[in-house]
């Protein structure tokens, strides 16, 4: 919703050559940006049919007014991109299909937008280590979020299961690292027997790493470490302490295996961070963190050894030491570091480091307070692999319930007393369940459409969403979206009785 916007006077139908002026940056990304889906083709023109100019206001503002013709006035470049976003909400649904319809006008309301985001980071995450996605899926998740004004895209691109990134100094990531002999869901006896794999190259994320910069989307690369490196040790052994399960796991959960931080594993780690800056852009770069048992470090005299050699009090610090070391580490590179909310559990890491708050909004209100700033993707709910509803229904997903209406309800500013510190909202799209992109696309709508609200306006109760949110989602029809409609799944939605029958538990 936007912030202002005035009562449509009639339409403006567009012509197919659409003229654009303004300054030459921000004409030639609105020719790439706009036209997708529309059948139009933009060019620069000398006083245009849309106008383009530079206006003061807050990061990601701007002004939309459709009368005769087209007029844009932004702050900034997020500014020039949430503008286009929205005049492409405001044609008709078809423009989010794959190709216009033919002989259907393109109309759009004459009315004014004023418009600003609440948040700084709207952020959506989708973990393609666990199931890989074609590369294809990649850009429509772009150009969904596009849709949506998010503006972060968090890329969990390896865990325990598999990894995802080409390196070209470690090439068994994925030569051995990147592919599974099956998948085994928690209430099975034995893996289904299916290989399970994929990985992008540098190149291939460099692409999509620009396409989704000039739709304002900012694509932050996670490499998870220390714990969930059952891809990495499949590959590498000697990164590890040689005991505990080899090889990449087709099961999920937390597992004991994590690196042994020599100076070996701390070279390694360094090597891919590298890589890793070397092809996304982002000013910030996520190191994971999350579930990192230490009972290996514990029981390891050398592991214990390191960490007195690292002037440590405890072998558990290795964790916080790590977290510092990166962070200086990325900090020369000109990047900062975010991590998961359990960076912070055994000691204290310098504050420019970013925290994610994901079991619960708690563990980022104390890094607040103590001077971190901070991304709430709290759990509850804002995992979007739990349940929708409590239907028997739904599809498997995780075991509990966090509803689109609970999302547009959550105030990430509770409890917070510097709310200068919370960057934002972000949704999480873990994979275990989401076996293919239909399942995605199930589980992430129409909830990462209450979560644009969110991040864009603050909470709004579901009554008053809910009119919205349906008008919305024929704009998702128009992108034959594989949402989960208001009022329950499809026939083919299901879960039925099979392997994705809803279970207790995950
Ligand atoms: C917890 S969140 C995890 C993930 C799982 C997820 C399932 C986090 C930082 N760790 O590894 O995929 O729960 O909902």
């Amino acid at each position: 919703m936007p912030r202002l916007v005035t009562d449509p006077d009639g339409t403006l139908t567009l012509p197919a050559r659409l003229g654009v002026s303004g300054p030459d940056e921000w004409v030639d990304r609105l020719c790439r940006i706009l036209p997708p889906g529309t059948g139009c083709l933009a060019f620069p023109q000398a006083d245009g049919f849309i106008r383009l100019g530079r206006i003061d206001g807050e990061a990601g503002s701007y002004r939309l007014v459709i009368s005769d013709d087209i007029e844009i006035n932004a702050a900034d470049d997020e500014g020039l991109v949430n503008a286009v976003a929205s005049l492409r909400q405001l044609m008709p649904d078809w423009v989010h299909g794959p190709a216009p319809l033919p002989g259907a006008a393109l109309e759009v309301p004459r009315l004014g937008i004023q418009d600003a985001p609440v948040h700084r980071w709207r952020g959506m995450h989708l973990d393609v280590a666990r199931h890989h996605v074609p590369l294809d899926f990649l850009y429509r998740f772009v150009d969904l979020l596009f849709l949506h004004k998010f503006n972060q895209f968090h890329l969990h691109l390896t865990d325990d299961q598999g990894w995802r990134f080409e390196s070209l100094k470690w090439p068994r990531l994925t030569t051995v690292g990147a592919s599974r002999d099956g998948t085994l869901f928690p209430d099975w006896e034995t893996h289904d027997g299916v290989p399970h794999g994929g990985y992008y190259t540098q190149d291939q994320l460099r692409a999509l790493v620009a396409y989704a910069g000039d739709r304002g989307i900012n694509i932050i690369p996670e490499v998870d470490i220390p714990g969930h490196v059952r891809a990495v040790l499949a590959a590498y052994p000697e990164l590890g302490d040689g005991t505990g399960e080899a090889g990449v796991a087709p099961g999920f959960g937390v597992f004991t295996e994590v690196l042994h931080l020599d100076d070996k594993a701390v070279g390694f780690i360094e090597d891919i961070f590298e890589e890793i800056c070397g092809v996304f852009d982002s000013p910030v770069i996520h190191i994971g963190g999350d579930e990192c048992p230490k009972d290996q470090w514990r029981a390891n005299p050398a592991a214990r050894r390191l960490a007195e050699a690292r002037g440590l009090d405890h072998v558990d610090q290795l964790q916080s030491w790590l977290t510092g070391h990166l962070r200086d580490f990325l900090a020369a590179r000109g990047r900062r570091i975010v991590g998961w909310d359990e960076i912070l559990d055994d000691g204290a890491v310098d504050t420019d480091t970013i925290v994610m708050s994901w079991r619960s909004a708690e563990p980022g209100q104390r890094a607040a307070a103590a001077g971190h700033d901070v991304v709430m993707a709290a759990y509850d709910p804002l995992y979007f692999d739990y349940y929708q509803s409590d239907s028997p229904d739904e599809p498997r997903g995780m075991d509990s319930l966090h509803t689109w209406q609970a999302v547009a309800e959550f105030d990430p500013l509770v409890g917070v007393a510097d709310q200068a510190r919370i960057l934002g909202v972000q949704g999480q799209l873990w994979s275990e369940y989401l076996v293919d992109t239909k399942r995605v696309e199930y589980m992430m709508f129409p909830r990462a459409a209450a979560l644009a609200q969110l991040a864009w306006c603050g909470p709004t109760s579901a009554a008053e969403l809910e009119p919205v949110l349906r008008r919305h989602l024929s704009r998702l029809d128009g992108a034959a979206v594989n949402y989960r409609p208001l009022g329950g799944p499809h026939p083919w939605q299901r879960g039925g009785d099979g392997r994705y029958r809803r279970v207790a538990g995950n």
